[in-house]
């Protein structure tokens, strides 16, 4: 039944969608952001309580430092949600300019992997089973660096990680084209990335970040192989129209996330195992409202995936009928599912519509008015 295949769906948003973020031109501060992770789990919690599918939330290490990371879990769970992915950053510090594990000073190198070690202490406090690894690093210029030398390095670092890892932990290796480098990103694309994975074993995958390819890029291809191979750990859900924008997931693209999702659901891809987090900035809109709209995205691009027909379609590519086949997959994108939607949410006790039901519920007005003073969350650049 397609309901219960949408009731079960699990969606993971960002502390860091809560809090300020922005460009290199303007970071816009918007009123009622939160100041602390407690308080970016207070407004995560309002999207799971609003849409029914976002029970966690993922941190990102040092911008929701705590002192006492198993509070901060039991504050979660006292507000239904439970905290998810841990994500490193090595990408802030003065020391890394010229990389972090894959930086030509051994010294730069071990600060690097003790963060990344620690990250994986704090995992073991929050009970997060998943860290999620992304690394800046590259090079500006032909010949700044050694390409080969700084695979080396950063494979040493990685095998570390992984024997750190404990009982039903995993990392999530993240690759992305290019940005802040500008002429060669350590970790640019998923076959990088996969094959750092293959080496290691079964405990590191691979997380599509759909905003970190070169235009055109069949990110569903990418999607089917990983599946196929046993390693698509995950994503890291937004949109673009340019670069990595961080736009709403959906937003600039509705039919490639629907496409994602097809490919995810083809290939046996949509359980637990796989983490389906939101990676997005609101620099414009409303903080909660945007995170409660790609939960819809998501559920919508996902019913439309799972109304494929997908006997007829089958029997379309078997008898080579081109047209129908792409035809099996268009009628079930160009179906509306928002009255589904709207009734799968009644049934599980929620409203049908998450957008209305956030803004009747005041909570904006109470964090706007009780937010006033101390410092507003940011990425802290
Ligand atoms: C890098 C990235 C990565 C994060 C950061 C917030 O572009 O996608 O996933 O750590 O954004
Ligand atoms: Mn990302």
């Amino acid at each position: 039944m397609i309901k219960d295949e949408l009731r079960r769906q699990r969606i993971e948003t960002p502390s860091w969608a809560y809090g300020n973020s922005g460009t290199r031109f303007k970071v816009f501060a918007q009123q009622g952001v939160p100041r602390d992770p407690y308080e970016k789990l207070a407004d995560a919690a309002q999207v799971h309580r609003h849409t029914g599918v976002a029970p966690t939330v993922a941190l990102h290490i040092p911008w929701d430092k705590v002192d006492d990371y198993a509070d901060l879990a039991r504050h979660a769970s006292d507000l239904g949600v439970a905290i998810g992915a841990v994500n490193s950053n090595v990408f802030q510090d003065d020391d890394y300019k010229l990389g972090s594990v894959t930086h030509p000073d051994p010294a730069v190198r071990k600060k690097a992997l003790g963060h990344l070690l620690e990250c994986v202490d704090i995992m073991d406090r929050t009970g997060s089973d998943t860290l999620k690894l992304w690394f800046s690093d590259g090079t500006n210029y032909p010949g700044q660096d050694d390409i080969r030398a700084r695979q080396d390095r950063l494979a040493e670092a990685l095998a570390a990680v992984y024997e750190r890892l404990g009982e039903g932990q995993r990392f999530l290796l993240e690759y992305k084209l290019f940005e802040p480098a500008f002429y060669m990103t350590d970790l640019p694309d998923w076959g990088a990335a996969y094959a750092h994975c293959l080496k290691l074993g079964p405990k590191a995958q691979v997380v599509v970040d759909t905003g970190h390819h070169a235009p055109g890029t069949n990110i569903e291809f990418i999607v089917a192989f990983l599946l196929r191979e046993g390693k698509l750990g995950g994503f890291d859900f937004n949109s673009r129209f340019y670069a990595d924008d961080d736009l709403m997931v959906g937003a600039a693209d509705p039919f490639q996330l629907f496409r994602i999702m097809y490919e995810v659901i083809r290939g046996g891809g949509y359980t637990a195992e796989t983490a389906f987090m939101l990676d997005q900035c609101h620099n414009i809109e409303p903080k909660i409202p945007g995170q409660i709209r790609s939960v819809m995205n998501v559920q919508e691009a996902t019913a439309k995936a799972l109304l494929v027909d997908r006997d007829a379609l089958a029997a379309a590519q078997r008898e080579g009928d081109v047209l129908g086949a792409n035809a099996a997959l268009m009628d079930a994108y160009n179906t509306d599912v928002r009255p589904l939607l709207a009734e799968l949410r009644e049934e599980m006790g929620l409203d049908p519509d998450p957008m209305a039901a956030y803004a009747r519920s005041g909570y904006f007005e109470k964090i706007a008015a009780e937010r006033v003073g101390g410092a507003q969350a940011g990425w802290g650049a």
